[in-house]
């Protein structure tokens, strides 16, 4: 037998008595084999490495092309999110609102104990101390994730600022949030995911899966961080940060919620295209963001993460560059395929062509596609070759302009500006977006996703609107709002826009707005710029195609806007009238 790999002692952590005693019940319930108290060291990470290489629940990659990476395949019934067994766990059941599931937290506590009650015997209990947010940066929190899952500390490793410096400033703040992690049997019976925010607690059972596992992303950092931000006056989004250098020299900041699998990564490391030369893009984030109002009346925003959890498929030279170049050196890819030279393989990727599915399974076109279309790279955001240095500034960035847009093959515009603050409230809680295989469920599907939130808001849309309006009241320099959507479609289901780097001719436009230099013109549903407006040097696009993406369809959008109102009515007393207010004056503008 294999000699087990060591994981090197960690020096006797200072531990607060409300963590050790945690973790003490903990081990008293799950009757775990050893514990490990992670320290976040290179040597840890490799000895975890190992034992998984071992196990073969990590495969190495070829290490000529992709030295330190490992390929890791999950259940094929744990491939995704599953909103369907994502809950939050309030007193009072509309606190939750209709845009949530909702249990009684005593009866959620219940069925927990009751799943957990042994589920890590014979194995390593891991506690794993992370900071979401630059380690000194007061906008930072952080939590602990207790877990049986190696793997799942690595990504953490990756994705968070992971270990003792985190454990220290834990000791500081004396608090913390409490995930508490099992894969369990990977029964889709017996898989939940389950939030209390009253009590800053997570408990997730049964998924070894992205979202579902890694509790200090969506769990933490979105489900409790915006019922933590809706008490403290600040918000907590489904938002990339980038910086973007002008050829004039200047740099502007600019936030943007887009839903699952709609494009933030893409959009966060776009590379501009020749004909706009002098602009560079940098990356601050490609995720979440949490945005704090500032005593200069701006609106200032974080990264909490420390890392991409990135869909591979479509990542390529052409799409996005700096990601390609990026994920080939120590990353983990979950659910790719693998080429006859060992290497990862999807589409885009390259290299030979597939021999062997993300199942593992010989490829076989019949079989379905040979990489997941959720599988995904784990990669340090340092290796990003247009890591923003301001992804660490513990203030965090001023926000010039906040972008909501969504996956529309018809009616969103390419772009669109919301007339003040309220309105841009009401354009982010119209978002709607087909759906994608990010979540389990039917692909392709158009739903309502306001603030590209609805799997992720941690408490009621119509307290969260009327928490947006607030913060909004408070800003004396509130960010611009705007809409885009690059996945309009001709009448043969081609994309009208060809995206990626292109999409700076719309930021362009944007910044434009902000600094007052660029025209519009007023449409009923916000202002537009008009096909001059629109940087289209060297642009390979109809003019058809573009008078399409800039067009307003009155009918089509008076239905839509019924539609929202619909939407809104199961929020009954919560919703705030100054929404209600700014859909009705929207509507009248369509009259
Ligand atoms: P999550 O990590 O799930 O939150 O996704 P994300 O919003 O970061 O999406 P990502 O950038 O990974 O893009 C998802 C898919 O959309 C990829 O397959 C991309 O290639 C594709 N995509 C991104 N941007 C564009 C674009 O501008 N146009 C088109 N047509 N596709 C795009
Ligand atoms: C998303 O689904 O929006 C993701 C991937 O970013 S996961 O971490 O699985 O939520
Ligand atoms: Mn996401």
């Amino acid at each position: 037998m294999a000699t087990q790999p060591v994981i090197p002692a960690a020096a006797a952590p200072q531990v607060p008595a409300s963590l050790d005693a945690w973790v003490n019940e903990v081990r008293a319930l799950t009757a775990p084999a050893r514990v490990h108290w992670c320290t976040g060291s290179d040597a840890e990470a490799a000895a975890l490495t190992a034992e998984l290489a071992g196990k073969g629940e990590l495969l190495p990659l070829n290490a000529q092309t992709f030295p330190g990476s490992h390929l890791a395949r999950s259940a094929p019934n744990d491939v995704a999110r599953v909103e369907h067994l994502t809950f939050v766990c309030t007193q009072n059941e509309q606190d939750a609102g209709p845009n949530n599931h909702w249990m009684a937290p005593a009866a959620a506590h219940q069925k927990m104990t009751e799943l957990f009650r042994g589920a890590m015997r014979g194995r390593t209990l891991y506690v794993v101390p992370y900071c979401m947010g630059p380690i000194d940066s007061p906008y930072a929190r952080c939590g602990v994730e207790i877990t049986d899952s190696a793997y799942v500390v690595l990504n953490m490793r990756i994705m968070t600022r992971m270990g003792s410096q985190a454990l220290e400033r834990i000791a500081r703040d004396g608090t913390f949030v409490r995930g508490l992690h099992s894969t369990g049997d990977l029964n889709p019976e017996r898989r939940f995911i389950m939030h209390f925010p009253e009590e800053l607690a997570i408990m997730s059972f049964g998924s070894g899966y992205g979202g579902n596992a890694l509790l200090g992303k969506k769990c933490h950092a979105l489900r409790i961080a915006s019922w933590q931000a809706r008490k403290e006056g600040w918000l907590a989004e489904h938002m990339l940060l980038v910086a973007l250098d002008s050829p004039e020299g200047k740099t502007f900041y600019v936030a943007a919620a887009f839903p699952s699998a709609c494009g933030k990564t893409n959009l966060a490391m776009l590379i501009p295209p020749a004909a706009l030369p002098g602009w560079r893009v940098r990356t601050i984030g490609d995720d979440i963001a949490w945005l704090h109002p500032g005593p200069d009346g701006r609106l200032y925003a974080i990264n909490p993460e420390s890392g991409y959890f990135g869909v591979a498929p479509g990542t390529s030279p052409k799409s996005n560059k700096n990601a390609y170049d990026m994920i080939r050196h120590d990353t983990i890819f979950t659910n790719v395929a693998l080429n006859a030279s060992n290497e990862p393989w999807w589409d885009g990727a390259g290299g030979g062509p597939p021999v062997t599915d993300w199942q593992g399974r010989p490829y076989l076109a019949a079989n379905g596609p040979a990489a997941h279309p959720n599988s995904r790279f784990t990669v340090s955001a340092r290796q990003n070759p247009s890591y923003a240095h301001e992804a660490d500034a513990p203030a965090g960035v001023p926000i010039s302009a906040i972008i909501f847009g969504g996956r529309r093959r018809s009616l969103a515009p390419l772009v669109y500006e919301a007339r003040d603050w309220s309105h841009g409230v009401l354009v982010g809680s119209g978002v709607a977006s087909e759906t994608t295989a990010a979540a389990a469920g039917q692909v392709g599907v158009l739903r309502r996703d306001p603030m590209a939130m609805k799997p992720f808001a941690g408490y009621n849309f119509g307290d969260y609107w009327r928490h947006w309006l607030s913060v909004g009241a408070r800003l004396k320099h509130p960010p611009r709002i705007f809409h885009v959507n690059w996945f309009r479609q001709d009448a043969d289901g081609k994309f009208l826009w060809p995206g990626f780097g292109e999409n700076l001719r719309v930021l362009k436009w944007i910044l434009g707005r902000v600094s007052g230099g660029l025209g519009a013109r007023e449409t009923p549903i916000g202002f537009m710029p008009a096909a001059a407006d629109l940087d289209s040097t060297g642009l390979a696009i109809t003019p058809g195609a573009l008078e399409e993406l800039l067009s307003v369809d009155a009918t089509a959008w008076r239905g839509e806007l019924a539609s929202l109102g619909r939407d809104f009515e199961q929020y009954g007393e919560r919703l705030p009238a100054g929404l209600k207010t700014e859909l009705e004056q929207a509507l009248a503008r369509l009259a």
